[in-house]
């Protein structure tokens, strides 16, 4: 196992000293931001990356994420183009000892929260998805703030890209993610790269647009489209927290005992009524998420791939990148990484 921490390169607020100093993490996750979404990645860029991540003694050990092109998830015939040229970026990030890349397959837009620093009772900040909230946007014509939304696609191009999803459907959607799969996979293979799809957030459709990742049977399905160790899971649990027909443990010891899932992302959520939650601090009793039974079932499979807190709240008046602030998310890795050495210890004295 090992403990990583997302970093957003140079532009990112924090330090790659301040996060040396967190004591056990040794790997970071990062990419690179300003490469057009469909591109090569220019090798020098990801090699200086590197560089920079090593002169303060961690690894670039995850890539999260490369985005997958719009024309590959609406099936497009220039979609051929694209994954030609994503299957370059993996050999590429093998051949410099890169081995998992995070990636999804949500249409259009990434996570998204329907606010950004919503005023907990202590004064901290978190993350929040309101679905009556989401109901309320149309997004054809509002200007909000959602993450993935504005930043990548003018509103042309939005317009343009909501009418093509009309014709997509679920099956579709699987359709096209199992092509990708079928040409990607074998070359990560070769490249000793660990490809692991990245759940669905929130796990359910939204602004009617297919989502596909969002619960067990969707894992199964998704590890059948080729049986490989390269084609894994990123086992987000705040990603699939809200939904609540999910055994987040029983996944767990599933899919990580087929060896499926390269990475994980651990942090808590309260759900509140139906579809709405709200980010938490990582202790277990904050939230609806059994941080104990997570980090049990994590030390009972043996599992050695990479871990990271995922997003923490806004502390201590840290301004920053909603959900990747510093205090927060190391407070988290801190109490997972205690569970972990106290259920390990517990274990192998019996
Ligand atoms: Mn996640």
């Amino acid at each position: 196992m090992e403990l990583t921490f997302r970093w957003y390169g140079k532009s990112d607020p924090i330090p790659l000293e301040y996060i040396k100093q967190i004591p056990r993490i040794s790997g970071i996750v990062s990419a690179l931001y300003d490469v057009k979404i469909g591109e090569i990645w220019p090798q020098e860029q990801i090699k200086s990356l590197k560089r920079m991540i090593e002169a303060v003694g961690l690894r670039l050990s995850v890539i999260e994420s490369i985005p997958v092109h719009e024309d590959i998830k609406l099936g497009r015939r220039s979609r051929d183009k694209y994954i030609e040229n994503y299957c370059q970026n993996i050999k590429n990030m093998g051949f410099l000892g890169i081995n998992v890349l995070c990636y999804n397959f949500m249409p259009v837009f990434d996570w998204t929260r329907s606010n950004l620093s919503k005023k907990n009772p202590d004064g901290s900040t978190s993350l929040a998805y309101d679905q009556d909230e989401i109901n309320k946007i149309n997004i054809s014509e509002e200007s909000i703030e959602l993450p993935g939304w504005a930043t990548n696609y003018g509103k042309a191009e939005l317009e343009d890209l909501l009418k093509a999803y009309s014709k997509v459907d679920e099956e579709t959607l699987w359709s096209n993610l199992e092509y990708f799969l079928k040409r990607v996979i074998p070359v990560a293979e070769k490249a000793g790269v660990r490809l692991s799809i990245h759940p669905d957030d929130p796990p359910w459709p939204i602004f009617n647009l297919p989502r596909i990742i969002t619960n067990e049977a969707a894992l199964d399905r998704l590890i059948d489209i080729i049986d490989s160790p390269s084609n894994g899971i990123t086992f987000c649990t705040g990603s699939f927290g809200p939904n609540l027909k999910m055994d987040l443990i029983k996944s767990i010891y599933k899919f990580g005992s087929l060896d499926r899932i390269p990475f994980v992302h651990i942090r808590n959520i309260k759900r509140i009524n139906g579809q709405s939650f709200i980010e938490v601090a990582h202790p277990t009793e904050f939230g609806d998420i059994d941080m104990f039974k997570v980090i049990k079932a994590l030390v009972d499979i043996d599992f050695k791939g990479m871990i990271r807190p995922d997003h923490g709240r806004m502390i201590w008046g840290e301004r920053g990148k909603p959900g990747y602030g510093l205090y927060d998310r190391a407070l988290g890795i801190m109490y997972l990484s205690g569970l972990w050495e106290g259920i390990k210890k517990i274990r192998n004295s019996k």
